[in-house]
C-alpha cells in the first residue's frame, strides 16, 4: 500500500482544515454563551436547556474533535464519495475529511433551512448522501446501518466500502459486537474504526472495559485488528489503506483502533474536573497535528508558509460558511411534518 507524498500532504491539509473549523466553531459557541450569560443575568448551565432558554443560535450541544483529526483524515484519504462513512457525535473532522460542504454543515448546526437536514437535526444529523457521510448522537447506532451499506456494495459488486467510527465508550454497545460478528461471517466490506480517546464523557476507558487494547476484540470475531497511536499519522494512513484495500478485494472487515486525544471537554462548557492534574497538558503534548506538520516540513514536503496558507484559507472558508448559516432562514413551521416516517 503506497502512502505517497501527495496523500500525506492531503492528510495534513485535512487535519489543518478540520482544526480551523473546530476552533472557529468553539469560539462562536463561547461568544454566544458569554453574550447570553451577560444578557440574562449571569446564570450558567452546560446543556441544551441553556441554549433553548437563552436563544443561542447554535442549536444544542457542541462536541468538538480537536485533537482527533488524524484518524478521519487518514481513513478518508482512501475513500471516495461512493464509500460510506458513519460518524459519531464528535464527527466534524470526519465530515470535513469526507468532503461534506461546511456551509451546509454549519447551517444545520445553526438549525437553518439550508442545513444538511433542513435544520431539523442540528449537529447530530449532518447527513450528506452526496459525500457519503452521516452521523448520529445515538452511540454506535450507525454501526448496523454501515453494515447495510456494505451489504449493498457487496451485492451490487460496486467495490465500495463502508467505514464506521465509534468511540471507546460506544464500542461496548451490543450492536457493535453483533455487527462485527456478522460482517466477518459475510465478509462484508466494512472498516470498523474505534477512536479511543480514553474517556466516555467522564468515564475512563479503564472503568468500562476490562481489555486495555480494544483491538483485541477483532480476533474472536475473525477479522484483523490493530492499534495505532494517532501521532503516528503515517502508520494510521497505511493501516487504513490496507483495511480499505482488503474490504474492496472482498476479503472482509477489519478493526482499526486509534489511540487519540480529546483536547476539549466532552462537550463545550465541560469543566473536565474529572481529569487528574496534568493530564490535559500531557494530552496536548501528544497532539498529532503540530507533530505531523513538523515531520512533513522536516522532510521538505511542505514548508511553514504552506501550512499557514492552508490555515488562513480554512479560516476564510469558515467565516464564509458562518455568514451563510447566520443569514439563512429557519425552517418554516408548516414544513415541520416533512421528512417524518413514523
Ligand atoms: C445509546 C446512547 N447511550 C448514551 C448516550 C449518552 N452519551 C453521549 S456521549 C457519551 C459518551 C461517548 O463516549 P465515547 O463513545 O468514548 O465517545 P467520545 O465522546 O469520547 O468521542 C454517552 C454515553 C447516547 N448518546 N446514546
Ligand atoms: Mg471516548
Amino acid at each position: 500500500m503506497t502512502t505517497t507524498a501527495e496523500r500525506r500532504i492531503g492528510v495534513l491539509r485535512t487535519m489543518v482544515r478540520a482544526r480551523a473549523f473546530e476552533e472557529g466553531l468553539g469560539e462562536e459557541f463561547a461568544k454566544q454563551r458569554e453574550h447570553a450569560k451577560a444578557a440574562f443575568g449571569g446564570r450558567n448551565s452546560a446543556f441544551e436547556d441553556y441554549n433553548a432558554e437563552f436563544h443561542i443560535p447554535i442549536q444544542g450541544n457542541i462536541e468538538l474533535a480537536i485533537g482527533q483529526e488524524a484518524t478521519p483524515a487518514a481513513m478518508c484519504a482512501w475513500l471516495t464519495p461512493d464509500d460510506y462513512a458513519a460518524g459519531t457525535h464528535r464527527s466534524h473532522a470526519l465530515a470535513i475529511a469526507k468532503g461534506v460542504p461546511i456551509d451546509r454543515m454549519l447551517a444545520e448546526i445553526y438549525g437553518r433551512a439550508t442545513g444538511l437536514a433542513g435544520g431539523r437535526g442540528g449537529d447530530f444529523m449532518l447527513n450528506d448522501p452526496d459525500s457519503g457521510f452521516e452521523n448520529s448522537a445515538i452511540m454506535a447506532q450507525l454501526t448496523a446501518v454501515a453494515l447495510g451499506h456494505a451489504f449493498a456494495h457487496q451485492r451490487q459488486r460496486t467495490g465500495g466500502v463502508a467505514t464506521v467510527f465509534i468511540g471507546d465508550g460506544a464500542s461496548n454497545q451490543g450492536v457493535v459486537h453483533e455487527s462485527m460478528n456478522l460482517a466477518a461471517l459475510w465478509k462484508l466490506p466494512v472498516v470498523f474504526v474505534i477512536e479511543d480517546n480514553g474517556y466516555a464523557i467522564s468515564t475512563r476507558r479503564k472503568s468500562s472495559s476490562a481489555v486495555e487494547d480494544l483491538s483485541a476484540r477483532a480476533l474472536p470475531y475473525g477479522m484483523p485488528g490493530s492499534t495505532t497511536e494517532d501521532r503516528e499519522v503515517d502508520r494510521l494512513i497505511s493501516t487504513a489503506g490496507e483495511a480499505v484495500a482488503r474490504a474492496r478485494r472482498g476479503d472482509g472487515p477489519s478493526l482499526l483502533v486509534s489511540r487519540t486525544h480529546r483536547l476539549r471537554g466532552a462537550f463545550e462548557g465541560d469543566s473536565q474536573a474529572y481529569r487528574p492534574d496534568g493530564e490535559l497538558e500531557d494530552e496536548e503534548a501528544s497532539d498529532a497535528l503540530p507533530a505531523y506538520g513538523r515531520l512533513l516540513v522536516e522532510e521538505g514536503l511542505v514548508d511553514d508558509s504552506w501550512i499557514r496558507d492552508i490555515r488562513a484559507g480554512a479560516e476564510a472558508d469558515f467565516a464564509r460558511a458562518l455568514d451563510f448559516a447566520e443569514s439563512s432562514p429557519y425552517p418554516e413551521p408548516e414544513t415541520a411534518r416533512e421528512g417524518l416516517f413514523a
